[in-house]
This record gives C-alpha cells, sequence and structure tokens, in this order.
C-alpha cells in the first residue's frame, strides 16, 4: 500500500515527501509549493526554489508518474527579473498555471514580492522554458491568484487574495474580470473569510488553479487558523457556477486536509500544507503542496468522491 490513509478525503503518497532539497540538482533553502500541469505526458511541477538569501524562483521538475523519477531542470527555470520588473526585487513564489486553449499558451501567476508588499503577475509559456512577461496585474498588498481557462461573457476573470496591511482584520478571496488579462475590474469578493472560531476565520487563500468539473468550477482554498502562537493552514473546498464564477454553489464546512505528518508540522513554517497545483489523471485528481514551507509532497483523490462531497455540502456559509 504506497498510500497513507488518515481517514480524510485526501490520501497521502507514502514516499512523501516527494521532492526535497536532497534531490535538487543545485544548492538551495527549500522547495515547496508548486504549480502542477500535464505537460506532453508528464506531470510539471513548476516548483518554488528558496535561496540562501530567502529569495525565491521558480524550477520546473517532469516525471512520468508524477510521484518519482523526476527530471528537474539543473539550474532556474524562471528567474525573477528585477531589472526589467523591479516589483520581483525581493523574488517570485507560489505560481498558478493555467493552460489558455484559446491562446495556445499556458497562463502563469505567481507572486512578485515587490518592495511595498507582494502582488500577482502574470506570464505566457508555451514550453516552460521561454517565458513571456505581462508584468503585475493587481497592486500590493495581495496573493494567491490564479486566473480562469475561459471567458464569461467575453471577459477573462481571476481569483485572487487582497490584503492590505492597515487592515489586516479579514482578508477575504475575491474576483476580477478584464478583457485583456492584463488590465482588471469588476472587483467583487468570492468568498469571506469565517469569523469566530472557524478554521478558516479571518484568512483564507485560493490554493491550485480552479478546475472545470461538469457541473462547475471546483476550487481549493487555504485558511489559516491563529491559535497563538502557533498558526496552521489548512485546506476547503468550494464549487462555483460554470457560467457565473460568481456564483458560490457550495463551500465545505470542515477542513478536508491539514498538517498531520511531520514533514507538515515541523519545517521553516511549522504547520502548513499549501498546494499551489493539482492535476487530475484517470479520474483521480493529485494535489502538489508544499510542506511546512520546506519540500513537495502529494496526496490524491477520486474526483467523483470529490464531486460528491461537495455536492454534498451545504451552500456558502459565513457570506455577508
Ligand atoms: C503564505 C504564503 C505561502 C506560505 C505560507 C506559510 O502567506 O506566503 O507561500 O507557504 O504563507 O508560510
Amino acid at each position: 500500500m504506497s498510500w497513507r490513509d488518515h481517514g480524510e478525503l485526501f490520501v497521502r503518497h507514502r514516499k512523501n515527501p516527494i521532492l526535497t532539497v536532497d534531490d535538487w540538482p543545485y544548492r538551495a533553502n527549500s522547495v515547496f509549493n508548486p504549480a502542477a500541469a500535464i505537460v506532453d505526458g508528464k506531470t510539471l511541477l513548476l516548483v518554488r526554489v528558496e535561496d540562501h538569501r530567502g529569495f525565491s524562483h521558480l524550477t520546473v521538475a517532469r516525471s512520468e508518474n508524477g510521484i518519482d523519477g523526476w527530471e528537474i531542470d539543473s539550474k532556474p527555470t524562471f528567474m525573477p527579473d528585477p531589472v526589467n520588473y523591479p516589483e520581483e526585487i525581493y523574488g517570485i513564489e507560489d505560481p498558478r498555471i493555467t493552460y489558455i486553449d484559446e491562446m495556445g499558451k499556458w497562463a502563469i501567476v505567481y507572486t512578485a514580492f515587490s518592495d511595498s508588499g507582494p502582488l500577482p503577475a502574470l506570464a505566457f509559456t508555451e514550453d516552460f522554458r521561454n517565458f513571456e512577461r505581462a508584468g503585475p496585474i493587481m497592486p500590493p498588498d495581495n496573493k494567491d491568484a490564479a486566473v480562469f481557462p475561459v471567458r464569461f461573457n467575453g471577459k477573462w476573470a481571476m481569483i485572487h487574495r487582497p490584503a492590505p496591511n492597515f487592515h489586516s482584520l479579514k482578508a477575504n478571496i475575491w474576483l476580477s474580470f478584464s478583457k485583456d488579462l492584463k488590465e482588471w475590474g469588476g472587483h467583487e469578493v468570492l468568498m469571506f473569510a469565517r469569523e469566530g472560531g472557524w478554521w478558516d476565520a479571518y484568512k483564507i487563500g485560493l490554493s491550485p488553479q480552479p478546475i472545470r468539473v461538469p457541473d462547475g468550477w471546483l476550487i481549493m482554498y487555504h485558511g489559516v487558523r491563529q491559535t497563538s502562537p502557533k498558526i496552521s493552514y489548512r485546506l476547503g473546498l468550494a464549487l462555483l457556477d460554470l457560467e457565473d464564477p460568481r456564483k458560490v454553489l457550495h463551500r465545505s464546512e470542515g477542513y478536508v486536509f491539514g498538517p498531520i505528518e511531520p514533514y507538515e508540522r515541523s519545517g521553516d513554517v511549522n504547520d502548513v500544507v499549501f498546494p499551489c497545483g493539482w492535476v487530475v489523471v484517470d479520474g483521480e485528481l493529485r494535489i502538489y503542496y508544499g510542506g511546512a514551507d520546506t519540500s513537495v509532497s502529494t496526496a490524491r483523490a477520486k474526483l467523483d468522491d470529490i464531486l460528491e462531497y461537495i455536492r454534498g455540502c451545504p451552500e456558502e456559509q459565513g457570506s455577508e
């Protein structure tokens, strides 16, 4: 039995963590929070690699089975370019990948760590070797952004998470629209963080990119629970309307995945599971996540089981 079952919706692989700095072809502090996609029949991870200064860049790892046999680029694949893009001065982090069929390109939305705080930036690629930057798409402080693969009434849509420092009471998930993927407007809150004792009280953010399922858009999000002095990053699910992603059809109440294993509980930042990517292979939904801001792990579920679960969840709770 190569998967470790804690009786949760998602079951971890026993080889977790599947990627660590020890696997890396060059010196790094940590490898975590990967985006994921199926590219040319292989699982491709765009992994956040933090160097010894504390700055991050992105490097590609490819595998036939998505578990082992990773071929990792021998040097950083996508580096910050602070000379031409000053918002990348402290590095680039936490990418989410969406294939835009209409353009024949992958859109990568990543967090650029600017001198004024984090902000979502956009780049395109056809091959994960050459990248074409579109620059910042939201001002700081904002992160946890991903675009949908299709337009809604002619407009692209993006989920993101503004969190201004001066108003740190609550960080909610927002949705915005654009005609060209560059200029964004029509901003509105998609999901409110809950309050009080909830696992996702006060601070939530999108985790992997939204994926299309038969009856909507499946999203996974993280909630940050502060139980001083500890914080825990845990995960929930929601289903958005297929035609109008502003409508949250269902939202999980309890969290569906959280830090349990030692590689999730202890590391550079303790008690964190943080997926930036998931893929569907043969009806199986596989999440790829950072454990404790230190290593990369995977867990799987049958997509049908996840859909059955989310359809049974109540309509959006806790919204205003
Ligand atoms: C969030 C993000 C993630 C990180 C997490 C836990 O704010 O910055 O990159 O994994 O914190 O440190």
